[in-house]
């Protein structure tokens, strides 16, 4: 285990990268946390631990303004997500990381899915834990996390949970944002995992999803929640088994 510092545009952010037992040359795998999360939450451990059993190595890191990294929470932005994953992907190609996937969960699983329609050429595959596809038609239609606002007079400061509040630039961000677009950008093997009980982000969105991409494989687990926490077990045996189908060898 190695911890990281990325530098994106004066911004540190803070990484850990670790690789399978025994391994030499590898894939990677670049894990991104959600909304008001971190890189060291369970489930983002568990997921990056599956992959190494599979014989990836993992990078997760804590994106603008959450977990270790610089940044302040109420300025963090789907843009400065974005821009702080193409800085992680330059960061791995340096190193000499040629075979590159990203992973997000919810909030970080949409930031993947626009980095990957932006470098599909660099992307080998897409894991998906619970995407917030819904976040950009939602700051369209007025509603962020179920508080409602005027999406044609956005407010210069939002609630959100947690007690926190972002700034009236996430929302602005937000609109702007063309899911449909990234989906069709990308051309890889795709995996999404999403709980059928999770009560934040629709398990329909991701079924729309899967539908979209050209090449997805969609795991809805029974009884799951959003973080994954019920049958953490299935989360870890589902990635394990499509990323050892689709190491870069096998495509
Ligand atoms: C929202 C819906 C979902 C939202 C964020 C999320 C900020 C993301 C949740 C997560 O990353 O776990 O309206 O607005």
């Amino acid at each position: 285990m190695e911890k990281i510092v990325i530098c994106d545009d004066g911004i540190q952010l803070s990484a850990v990268l670790e690789k399978p037992e025994g391994a030499g040359v590898c894939p990677l795998v670049i894990l991104l946390h959600g909304f008001t999360s971190s890189k060291d939450r369970p489930h983002n451990l568990l997921a990056a631990e599956a992959m190494r059993e599979a014989g990836f190595a993992t990078l997760r890191f804590d994106l603008y303004g959450h977990g270790e990294s610089g940044g302040e929470f109420r300025k963090h932005t789907l843009y400065k997500w974005i821009s702080n994953t193409l800085a992680v992907i330059d960061y791995a190609r340096a190193a000499g990381y040629t075979d590159l996937y990203l992973s997000g969960h919810s909030q970080g699983g949409l930031v993947a899915a626009l980095a990957a329609g932006m470098e599909p050429d660099r992307i080998r595959g897409l894991i998906l834990r619970a995407p917030a596809f819904m976040i950009p038609q939602g700051a369209r239609d007025g509603n962020l996390l179920g508080n409602r606002f005027d999406p044609e007079h956005i407010p210069d400061s939002v609630p959100t949970i947690k007690d926190l509040e972002l700034d009236g630039n996430y929302l602005r961000v937000a609109q702007a944002v063309c899911v449909e677009d990234a989906v069709d950008r990308y051309k890889g093997p795709v995996l999404i995992l999403h709980g059928e009980e999770d009560d934040t982000v629709p398990p329909a969105d991701s079924q729309k999803a899967a539908e979209r991409y050209c090449c997805c494989e969609l795991a809805l687990i029974p009884g799951e929640t959003h973080h994954f926490d019920q049958y953490p077990d299935r989360m870890r045996e589902i990635i394990r088994d499509w990323m050892g189908k689709h190491r870069p060898e096998c495509l």
